[in-house]
């Protein structure tokens, strides 16, 4: 598949673009079986919601299945996907290089214990020469504002920020009203199984929980443009997969 200059357009000027429809929805079947395979058996590594909360708890409730690539062999076919490729080769303006290091991820919402997401840009925690970094989100079944979407907020990858608009943990502040005005501009789309959203690692975007009754299970990894090296003894100095 090759996107057309309008998309290729769309994605700079907002940091993110759809793909409706990209992956076959046996293939999501398959690997959404997988996942709660994973997840019924806690199998890890894992992030509980109460390590990202920063409860201390005896319980874990899976926030997300890490290290997606080396669980399944249909989970890294899937992040190799040769059908991608020439996709993040026209959004990075070169060949991409998968990172092992973040993402890499099942992300759940599940079903009433799950949290917020508060607004953040993925680079927060990320180690690299510059910003030319894309994540690629698949769902794998319908994901909407109830059971925890995504929402973004358009142009926010080529802004710059003072620090003061984010909190300690590197999360957008949403009480200050300068930050106010920007989220009043958040955008979604209701995503169904095999829908593929394109995201810039600058772009602001935050998550609600799930409020339904069942989970909601995406599948998240992440390319950078192979000239843009991870900063060594960073954690983003880790295992790659060159994408050719
Ligand atoms: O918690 C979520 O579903 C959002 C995940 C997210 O923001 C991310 O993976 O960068």
């Amino acid at each position: 598949m090759r996107l057309t200059s309008k998309q290729i357009n769309e994605f700079k000027t907002n940091g993110f673009l759809l793909l409706p429809q990209f992956a076959d929805h046996k293939l999501c079947d398959e690997i959404r079986q997988l996942c709660e395979k994973h997840l019924k058996q806690q199998i890890g590594p894992i992030e509980s919601e109460e390590e990202y909360l920063q409860k201390d708890s005896a319980s874990k409730t899976v926030r997300r299945l890490r290290q997606a690539y080396e669980r399944e062999p249909l989970f890294s076919q899937w992040m190799i996907n040769p059908q991608m490729r020439p996709v993040l080769e026209q959004l990075l303006g070169e060949k991409g290089q998968l990172l092992l290091a973040h993402h890499n991820s099942i992300m759940t919402k599940l079903p009433h214990v799950s949290s917020v997401t508060s607004w953040h840009q993925d680079l927060r925690y990320w180690h690299y020469e510059n910003d030319n970094l894309v994540s690629v989100w698949l769902s794998l079944g319908d994901e909407y504002l109830e059971n925890g979407l995504l929402e973004f907020i358009p142009g926010t990858h080529k802004m710059k920020f003072s620090p003061e608009q984010f909190d300690k943990k590197l999360s957008f502040r949403d009480d200050l009203p300068q930050n106010q005005a920007l989220i009043s501009k958040r955008v979604h789309f209701d995503l169904h199984k095999g829908d593929v959203i394109l995201f810039h690692a600058k772009t602001l975007h935050a998550a609600s929980k799930n409020s339904t009754d069942t989970a909601k299970i995406s599948f998240v990894y992440s390319v950078r443009a192979l000239s843009n090296k991870p900063i060594a003894n960073t954690r983003s100095d880790f295992k790659e997969v060159e994408l050719t």
